[in-house]
């Protein structure tokens, strides 16, 4: 029988070596890249009871990792590519290989549209104040008006893709739908934000009803994170 120090002995070094292995399991995981997954600014159970954790957590964990990873597999071997930044090589797709392309456009879209996602929920709705407001009312006739509008479009995007609201350097607002994960980036605008009709955003808590899931959303749009991406798309300086 081993003495009690040998035993605790022989224990660390199994645990030593789990956690070895663990890392390397990792490594290969989340291959090296120039893009990284960013982290959920908030814990991802912030956004119940509209948007549950578990989706939060697949949706960000997985969806989105897989995005980034599929990116920088894309890149590995373009690293001209790599340099023109997320946003110059969506703005500029006709100019990417067109070996990696089509992955650079489904996979770069996927992480610009989720990095932008995430920094506006979190957040406990209401209505935007100040110069969006003004601007909202200006641009789309109310702010009811402008939720109608995206519901609309996210509605009447046949399949997946995104509901957004595009804003120029002017602060212009219009409400757009895009398939996949397409972007306004790819016709050189900006995106003031936008919501995800994915089935992956909502399957697990609203099944097959997008209406409902689109309703509930503004319930945790972050409207003071929505109003700086104004500010900075008026300064010339929104980047993604
Ligand atoms: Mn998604």
């Amino acid at each position: 029988m081993l003495s009690l120090s040998r035993r605790h002995a022989l224990l660390g070094v199994a645990a030593v070596g789990a956690t070895v292995v663990a890392r390397r399991a990792f490594a290969q995981a989340a291959a090296p890249g120039p893009f990284t997954l960013p982290p959920l600014p908030y814990p991802p159970e912030a956004n119940e009871p509209h948007i549950d954790a578990q989706t939060m957590q697949i949706h960000h964990d997985r969806h989105h990792a897989a995005y980034v990873a599929n990116l920088n597999a894309a890149v590995k071997d373009y690293p001209q590519v790599a340099a023109m930044g997320l946003s110059g090589m969506l703005g500029k797709l006709g100019e990417i290989p067109e070996a990696i392309r089509t992955a650079v456009r489904n996979n770069g879209g996927g992480h610009a549209n989720h990095s932008m996602f995430w920094q506006l929920m979190g957040g406990k709705g209401g209505a935007p104040t100040g110069d969006l407001a003004a601007a909202i009312d200006r641009d789309l006739g109310s702010f009811d008006k402008l939720k109608d509008a995206v519901n609309r479009a996210g509605l009447g995007q046949f399949g997946s893709g995104w509901a957004m609201v595009t804003v120029d350097r002017a602060g212009k607002l219009a409400v757009i739908n895009r398939p996949n994960q397409d972007t306004p980036l790819m016709d050189g605008g900006r995106v003031l934000f936008g919501n995800d009709v994915w089935e992956h955003a909502y399957y697990l808590k609203y099944q097959n009803r997008r209406a409902d899931y689109l309703a509930a959303w503004w319930n945790v749009v972050n409207w003071t994170e929505v109003a700086k991406r104004y500010d900075t798309a008026r300064a010339g300086t929104l980047d993604i």
